[in-house]
Order: structure tokens, then C-alpha cells, then sequence
């Protein structure tokens, strides 16, 4: 079977659908697919596991599994012809008995190919994957009959996996409208729905503010993805390190409020160095009150904030009007939202997470992204799929080895953090407290863009 003919048959008996329907997001979408009623219909289901066959059948795999339900039965053909043994995992997880979630035999430390129907945001053959590799087994290839995501294979990669899909959305656009199943307004509202949600973009707009191009520009002419967090407590040590690392990072992340020997001259001297060095200014003061009294705190007191920071964090917890006390008269400044901290049991939900986010998307205009913390790639890369399109995502709570403080905080390693979608990581004691700073800086500078720069 050709893909062209596979497409107009899916559209035959329903599987592709043109109309209006509610997403579970809350969109309306001109289209819809549902591939549950291919087994209905031997000639598809057969002819769509010779398409996956003859795609994957060059891959190096000991064992073929199906996502339940859907692809499932599809994944059966498909080991039957591979002549390869089919696993698959449990939908709901078994809370008696012998706790194997993994139907089928297999050893561990052997591969696993898994196939699913379709691909949108990727959340759930991650997910898969991660079930799949907590018993042992490796994954590297996920098989996909419809992908109807926007570049999804760039993010799955930078994970470690290959994505090998049969069909794109743009190809089942085309095909049908070549066959007039569909008319041009219906084509050009698809399209426009597409790139109106693409997965982590819901306005479609760039959002990058002034600021955020400036971070992303030094970023890539520095090649480096990594904020230095110099917590120390007096201007000796403070520029003893910066004058050892400063080098190899993009941004410097201070605390002013921990210096004992604060004084405006430190202000002058660290100006000067970021110019030198060329890096940003970042004071993670992470402003949590009323917009009149953040104002105050950001622009008076005696460290004046204003005048010399890039960026600044902020918590959203007060609601917008922490922005705009923060922001409104303020001209080339930016901040980062607190959306998901990296100490252990803080109350950052994921309800609570998804609205910093639509926070932070609608005043695009001073919040350049996110502080987000999770302990594995999986899951950050979850947070960083929901991150609108343009803003950042910078990690915190980075070490060279994963692991713990005695005060709550939570270290992921480099490699995690940057494969989970990291734009910059933030190092303090990693490099602070190494015995040579500058051996420290080198290490994690090279480590992380040579994940970031794939
Ligand atoms: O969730 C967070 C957010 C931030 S900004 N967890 C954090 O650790 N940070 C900051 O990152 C923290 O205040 C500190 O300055 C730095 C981490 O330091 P380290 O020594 O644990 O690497």
C-alpha cells in the first residue's frame, strides 16, 4: 500500500476527520484523528504494518512494542512479520501481586523499539520510554504512524531518541486536497490552526522581548550555556572567582544581599568586568510582594537594583501586578519567573506551574522565562514542551554528579538538565566550592554546550 492511498483510505472510514472539535487543551481544531477503527479494517491494518516494516526493518532492535490501545494490535502484525518478540506495558500500573508492569519476556540491557499511532507533544512515548528503561531495557527508536507535531524529532534527539514517522500532518493536507477532499479555505484553516498551536506555542508568536535576543545572542557568541551563581559573602572572594571564571559563562547570577562588604564600588568594579568579559547581569532577588513595595525594593534601597541588573527573578505568586509594579516605566530591563524550584517539597504544582507559564506568555514583553527544576530529563523536558515558543528555560540545582544538600536542595547532573531542553544551567558550590574554580567553570562550560550544540 502507498502512503498516499493509506491517507485516503484513513479518510474513508473516519479515522481523519475535518469538522470542529474541543481539544483537551480547550481548542477548537478543524481536524481530528482517531486511528482506534483501524482494526475494523484488515486491508489498512495490514497495509500500515508493511509501511512501518519497511521503515524500520533496517534498525538494530531485539524486541517491538505497541502503546496500548491503539498500537497495540498494529505492533503485533508488525513483530509477526519482523519475526520479532512484542512486549508492551500495562496501562494502569498492577498494585498486587508480582509488580511486573511489563507483559512479555525479555532480558535486560536489550532494546526495544516502541510504536505508537500518533505524536503531538511527545509527553506520553517519553513517558513510555522512561517505564521501559526503569526495567532495564534501552530505547533509541520510536516508531509513529501519524506526526502531527511541530518538529518534535529536533527535542526527542536531544534526549537520545530517533523519531521515524510514516506520515506528517502537511502530507495528509496535501494529498487530500489533491483528491478534493477538502476544500483551499479548509487547507489554509488548518494550517493556520497548526502554527497557532504548535505544542508549546499557543499565541504563535515569537515571544522574545529585546533582552531575551540579547541572552540568546551572547549565548551563542560565547558559545556557552552557563550562569555562574557567586554566592559568597565578600568582595575578595567574589572577584577572585569572577576573575578565574568569567571566561567560560554567559551571565552572572548574584545575591547582592549576601555580600557583607557591599559597597557602590562593587557596583562599578562588576560593571566593568561584565564588560570586559562580556556576560549578563542577573540578581536573583526573586521579588514576591505588591507591586508597590516590589517597586520600591527594585528601583530604591540601597542597592538600586534597577540600574545595574539585566535580569532579575520574580516569583508570580502576588499575580500580575508584581510585573507591572516591577516593569511599568522600566525600559530594557527583563526578569525569569520562579516556575518550578529545585528545593525538595516546595509547593510549586503543576497547576501552579502552568500558570506562572501563562503569566509569563502574557507579559512576554519583560519575562524572557522560566526557572525550572525537575530531577530528570524526562520530566524537564515535560516543562520545557510547555514553555511558549521564544522564552527560555534556565536550570538551576546543577552539579557534575546528581545529589542533595543538607538544606533541601536537589542537584540534577549537566547532562540532564541540557538534554531535558536547558538553555542555560545555573552552577553555584559546583564551581564556587570546587578547589580549582576556573578547572570548575571549564568543565561544566564544555559539558553543557556540547549537549546544547547536539
Ligand atoms: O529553584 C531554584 C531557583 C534558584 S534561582 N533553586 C536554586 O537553587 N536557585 C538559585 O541557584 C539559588 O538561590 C542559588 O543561588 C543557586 C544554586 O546554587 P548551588 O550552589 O546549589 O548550585
Amino acid at each position: 500500500m502507498k502512503t498516499e492511498y493509506f491517507i485516503l483510505r484513513l479518510h474513508d472510514i473516519g479515522a481523519i476527520k475535518f469538522g470542529e472539535f474541543t481539544l483537551k487543551s480547550g481548542h477548537k481544531s478543524p481536524f481530528y484523528f482517531d486511528l482506534r477503527d483501524m482494526i475494523s479494517h484488515p486491508e489498512i491494518l495490514s497495509g500500515v504494518a508493511n509501511l512501518l516494516v519497511d521503515q524500520i526493518q533496517d534498525l538494530d532492535f531485539d524486541y517491538i512494542s505497541g502503546v496500548p490501545y491503539t498500537a497495540l494490535p498494529i505492533a503485533t502484525l508488525v513483530a509477526d512479520i519482523l519475526d520479532k518478540p512484542l512486549i508492551y506495558i500495562r496501562k494502569e500500573e498492577k498494585a498486587y501481586g508480582t509488580k511486573n508492569n511489563i507483559i512479555g519476556k525479555f532480558e535486560k540491557g536489550e532494546k526495544c523499539l516502541i510504536i505508537d499511532d500518533l505524536i503531538t507533544t511527545g509527553e506520553s512515548l517519553l513517558e513510555t520510554a522512561e517505564k521501559f528503561k526503569n526495567e532495564g531495557l534501552e530505547i533509541v527508536d520510536f516508531s509513529v504512524i501519524i506526526d502531527r507535531s511541530n518538529n518534535i524529532e529536533q527535542y526527542l534527539n536531544k534526549s537520545g531518541y530517533k523519531l521515524h514517522s510514516l506520515i506528517k500532518l502537511d502530507k495528509i493536507i496535501e494529498v487530500l486536497k489533491e483528491n478534493n477532499r477538502i476544500s483551499n479555505d479548509q487547507k489554509i484553516k488548518i494550517k493556520n490552526f497548526t502554527n497557532k498551536i504548535s505544542y508549546k506555542n499557543k499565541t504563535g508568536k515569537n515571544l522574545e522581548n529585546h533582552l531575551t535576543k540579547l541572552l540568546k545572542e551572547k549565548i551563542k557568541a560565547k558559545k556557552s550555556n552557563l550562569i555562574l551563581s557567586l554566592d559568597v559573602d565578600n568582595q575578595k572572594d567574589f572577584f577572585n572567582i569572577l576573575e578565574k571564571t568569567a571566561r567560560q559563562i554567559v551571565m552572572l547570577k548574584t545575591h547582592i544581599d549576601i555580600l557583607n562588604d557591599f559597597d557602590a564600588d562593587f557596583i562599578t568594579r562588576l560593571k566593568e568586568y561584565s564588560i570586559k568579559y562580556d556576560f549578563l547581569i542577573f540578581e536573583d532577588r526573586k521579588f514576591a510582594d505588591i507591586g508597590n513595595t516590589v517597586r520600591k525594593q527594585y528601583q530604591g534601597g540601597i542597592y538600586k537594583i534597577k540600574n545595574w541588573a539585566h535580569f532579575i527573578t520574580v516569583h508570580a505568586i502576588p499575580g500580575e501586578g508584581i510585573l507591572q509594579g516591577l516593569f511599568d516605566n522600566v525600559e530594557n530591563r527583563a526578569c525569569f519567573l520562579l516556575a518550578k524550584m529545585s528545593s525538595k517539597g516546595n509547593l510549586m504544582n503543576e497547576t501552579y506551574t502552568r500558570k506562572v507559564f501563562e503569566i509569563g506568555e502574557k507579559y512576554a514583553d519583560v519575562v524572557s522565562g522560566y526557572i525550572c527544576h525537575a530531577n530528570s530529563k524526562e520530566e524537564l523536558r515535560k516543562l520545557k514542551n510547555k514553555i511558549p515558543n521564544g522564552q527560555l528555560m534556565l536550570v538551576p540545582g546543577v552539579k557534575l554528579q546528581a545529589g542533595n544538600d543538607s538544606v533541601g536542595q536537589q542537584y540534577t547532573t549537566v547532562e540532564d538538565a541540557m538534554q531535558g531542553g536547558a538553555d542555560c544551567i545555573i552552577v553555584g558550590r559546583g564551581i564556587t566550592d570546587a578547589e580549582n574554580s576556573e578547572a570548575a567553570a571549564k568543565e561544566y562550560h564544555e559539558r553543557a554546550w556540547k549537549v546544547y550544540k547536539g
